[in-house]
């Protein structure tokens, strides 16, 4: 879709040389990575983190430098998409599945940059299920107490078989309709045992680019992330 296509390849231009580089999941940062891509053809030189085992996989598909989360102190910048974008930047994420990977790497950086189509913007978070990671142990309880928040709580499946996230666990995409308080659902959800994250992103984002349907692109900035 050209209006995820236009907001990944801007935030590439944030990109410079030396960087580490936090590299998202889905549709829209695929369009960073091949512009990344690129870049390093013509001379740019970084080194990359990667949410997910596709993102590897595209990375190195573009010849971007992969090195583990472990080996690096801090990243400088990680560029990644969203499923809902409220007006103060929360965020929904995680429908790709990534959203542990995606949070964790989100918080070893310094910077986050949101890319997104402009039907990704809402007044309110809560229309798109809210994906939340949970063990395999337990998991039938660990559902009943999602469900006891007030959502409808359904598990994920990959054709007939439950999905399994990169990290081999289950996730639970629930569906509340509108998520007045975010924050507080965050801590509700993660003080449930059996959950490991939910695909809430509170104060994390720095810069939303939207690509738009007549073609241009904004670029949102928050007041609001650390
Ligand atoms: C991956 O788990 C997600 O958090 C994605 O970043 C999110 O679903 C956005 O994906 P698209 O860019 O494909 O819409």
């Amino acid at each position: 879709m050209e209006s995820k296509k236009i907001a990944g390849e801007r935030a590439a231009d944030y990109v410079s040389d030396g960087m580490v580089v936090g590299l998202g999941t889905g549709s829209t940062v695929y369009w960073t990575l091949s512009r990344l891509g690129e870049k390093i053809r013509q001379g740019l030189s970084i080194r990359a983190v990667a949410t997910s085992i596709q993102t590897e996989a595209l990375a190195k598909k573009f010849g971007i430098a992969l090195i583990p989360l472990s080996e690096v102190e801090t990243i400088d910048l990680t560029i990644d998409g969203a499923d809902e974008v409220d007006p103060e930047w929360n965020l929904i994420k995680g429908g790709g599945g990534a959203l542990l990977r995606e949070k964790i790497v989100a918080d070893a950086s310094k910077r986050l940059i949101i890319v997104a189509d402009e039907s990704k913007l809402v007044h309110s978070l809560g229309k798109f299920p809210l994906p939340v990671e949970v063990v395999r142990f337990g998991f039938e309880w660990t559902l009943r107490r999602l469900s006891g928040l007030g959502c409808v709580a359904k598990p994920r499946q990959s054709g007939d078989k439950p999905y399994l996230t990169d990290n081999g666990n289950f996730i639970v995409d629930c569906s509340f309709e509108s998520i007045p308080r975010p924050r507080d659902l965050h801590r509700k959800i993660n003080d449930i045992p059996g959950v490991i994250d939910n695909g809430l992103f509170i104060d994390r984002a720095n810069l939303v680019i939207v690509g738009c349907l007549d073609g241009t692109v904004k670029e949102l900035s928050s007041r609001k992330a650390k």
